[in-house]
């Protein structure tokens, strides 16, 4: 289940110098970008990748081997990954893990930790143990459709995307970054990084590309991948928590109905609950190096308003229009 992520180096934080030859002859012939937390965001496949990240990313490509009973909940960063990661390890193995006791694993664990990051499990091991997970196994990516592994296309897994309004998403990402790094670290200012934004320059990025490719193939294949988005989430959780565990085959029975399952789930999984767990609220981290309390902030829709100018706003919704429209998707 949980892993003991003591052993574990913390991932986000491993330098440029610890990158693999391979990734190391790799990068030097790719387009790069001036990065915020990182010192360069690189172009790869179309996408941009923190060294660490491609790292993992060009090693699960190679060697990880997808089942037909796994589930992959995708997301572009700050998202939401955090909340769905909860919801999806606790409508899984509700039978395992009631939902209604003391000792469930949300809390003594950040979510983080009972779904790991498919690309970061291979940064540092071609060969991760991958056992924790009972089945079906579920992992997390930020990885674009096209990048994932073979395996993963091969195979008749699921694929769960969660996308979130642009404007949301940056907030939260900027407000993120700042968390992780001191100020005197930075190598770029806030203009700075809206702007490499807008261009698409940030992990897993562009937004707007990542978004679109999984919208797409959603209307191609529904019985593979299920479209949600952060702010229908939010307005219709048992709504959309029962469409989940339809597409994960996984339905509530009438008992199930008729006990208020889907609220209990909803409610262990909800921000005010996880974000005032106390393995949530001190000095605990992930194995990825960051405090599990960074990963809570407001969760709320429409943030942005607070925190973007007239003229940033307005630039994230011009991009948002020019890159989706004629596709019938809105965020
Ligand atoms: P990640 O992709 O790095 O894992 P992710 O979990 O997607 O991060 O993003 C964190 C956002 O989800 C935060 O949004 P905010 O900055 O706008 O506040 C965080 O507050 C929000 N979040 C975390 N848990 C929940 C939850 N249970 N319900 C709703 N939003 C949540």
């Amino acid at each position: 289940m949980a892993r003991d992520t003591s052993l574990l180096p913390p991932k986000y934080l491993l330098q440029e110098e610890a990158l693999t030859q391979e990734c190391k002859e790799l990068i030097s012939s790719l387009p790069k970008e001036k990065g915020y937390v990182f010192s360069y965001s690189y172009k790869y496949e179309g996408f941009w990748y923190t060294p660490i990240y491609l790292q993992g990313l060009i090693a699960c490509q190679k060697y990880f081997q997808a089942r037909d009973s796994d589930v992959f909940l995708v997301t572009i960063p700050k998202s939401g990954t955090t909340w769905l990661k909860a919801i999806m390890f606790t409508l899984i193995n509700r039978k395992n893990y009631p939902v209604d006791t003391k000792n469930h694993p949300l809390h003594n664990n950040n979510p983080h930790n009972l779904v790991p990051f498919l690309e970061l499990d291979y940064v540092d091991n071609q060969n991760p143990d991958l056992s924790f997970s009972s089945s079906p196994r579920i992992f997390a990516s930020h990885l674009p459709y096209f990048s994932m592994p073979k395996s993963v296309h091969d195979s008749a897994c699921k694929l769960v995307y969660l996308c979130r309004n642009p404007k949301d998403t940056f907030v939260s990402l900027w407000q993120f970054a700042d968390k992780l790094t001191p100020e005197e670290t930075r190598s770029n200012s806030l203009g700075d990084v809206f702007d490499l934004f807008c261009k698409g320059v940030n992990t897993c990025g562009p937004f707007w590309d990542n978004v679109l490719d999984y919208w797409n193939e959603s209307k191609k294949n529904s019985e593979r991948i299920l479209f949600l988005k952060y702010e229908e989430l939010k307005e219709e959780p048992n709504l959309h928590l029962r469409r989940l565990a339809e597409f994960l085959g996984c339905p509530f029975s009438a008992d199930e109905e008729e006990t208020g399952m889907v609220e209990e789930i909803l409610k262990l999984c909800s921000f005010n609950n996880l974000s005032n767990l106390e393995i949530n609220k001190g000095t605990d981290k992930l194995a990825y190096g960051m405090e599990n309390k960074a990963f809570f902030r407001r969760g709320e829709v429409g943030d942005w308003k607070n925190l973007l100018t007239t003229e940033m706003a307005k630039k994230i919704d011009q991009v948002t229009e020019q890159k989706f429209s004629g596709f019938g998707l809105l965020l």
